[in-house]
């Protein structure tokens, strides 16, 4: 069934969601559909339809977001051009870890990302994606009981001047690196299908290592580790099948589950963007 929700009197959008829907070809994601041109964070939107038995796929879109939030509480950047939604999803087993989870997501949009546009999207593990190592957007994934909330803000007609100064140094948009606006509802209808197929294959418990190793932007390359209790670097190796990331340091190879990562240019020589394999 289709359902729309729109809020009274929205007006003047990029959106329309019947047409979108027309256009839609997934089976269960976006199909139960909430839009707003202006939200809190989508993420609450869609934990809040979780909690009171919203159906798996059921997708909330802002066009604007006035609380958006980044992992550990961070905020994050919603102004008018980007996509941010949230998806509720039902996975039928216990949630890998959080990781698994955000790359499943992340390498999607990338491939979605790369088929519209072209741009070598990438995703630095665990949950951003990245143009030449430049941050086009994240993924926050969070888990209650029997559902998933999967966050996704992508920075898609953003222009940099739209985002505030600490964040400019680190970001980019499809319209900088483009040099020309995008069509958000194509890009988010090629979303929602790559995304489908590739959590199929992830509830199956196919492994998908393959993928998040090809569209990494940290193998091969010298990284930072930062954990709550210490920091360390390191060769970025590998991402295992758990979606851990292998780092071998000057004593040991160790598995990373969760943290922050930072590439360090300009140690052990030469800078390369591009995946290694
Ligand atoms: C993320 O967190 O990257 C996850 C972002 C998820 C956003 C989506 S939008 C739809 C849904 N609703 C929400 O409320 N959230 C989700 P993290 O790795 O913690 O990165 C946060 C950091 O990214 C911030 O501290 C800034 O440095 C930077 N940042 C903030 N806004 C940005 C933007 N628009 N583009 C690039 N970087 C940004």
């Amino acid at each position: 069934m289709r359902t729309v929700q729109k809020e009274k009197g929205a007006r003047g959008s990029w959106f329309l969601p019947e047409r979108f829907l027309q256009g839609l070809k997934t089976a269960a994601l976006g199909r139960n559909l909430v839009f707003r041109e202006r939200a809190g964070s989508t993420n609450d939107l869609a934990r809040e339809l979780a909690e009171r038995g919203a159906p798996e796929g059921t997708l909330v879109l802002a066009e604007v977001q006035t609380r958006g939030r980044g992992r550990l509480g961070r905020r994050w950047r919603s102004p008018r051009g980007g996509l941010w939604f949230s998806l509720v999803l039902r996975p039928g087993v216990a949630p890998a870890p959080l990781s698994g989870m955000s790359l499943v997501v992340a390498c999607a949009v990338a491939r979605a990302l790369r088929e519209e546009t072209g741009a070598p999207v990438q995703v630095r593990w665990p949950n951003d994606l990245v143009l030449q190592d430049r941050k086009l957007g994240g993924i926050l994934v969070e888990v209650g009981t029997g559902w998933a909330v999967v966050g996704i803000g992508i920075n898609v007609n953003v222009p940099l001047a739209k985002l505030p100064r600490e964040v400019r140094d680190t970001a980019t948009s499809l319209l900088e690196s483009l040099g020309h606006p995008v069509d958000p509802e194509a890009l988010l209808q090629r979303v929602l299908v790559e995304l489908e197929g590739s959590y199929e294959t992830y509830q199956k418990g196919e492994p998908l290592h393959q993928e998040w190793r090809a569209f990494s932007s940290l193998l091969g390359r010298r990284v930072k580790i930062v954990l709550p209790e210490e920091t360390f670097e390191g060769e970025a190796m590998d991402i295992d099948p758990d979606g851990a990331l292998v780092v071998r340091t000057e004593r040991e190879l160790r598995r990373v589950l969760a943290g922050e990562v930072k590439v360090i240019r300009d140690v052990g020589g030469e800078h390369h963007g591009g995946p290694r394999d």
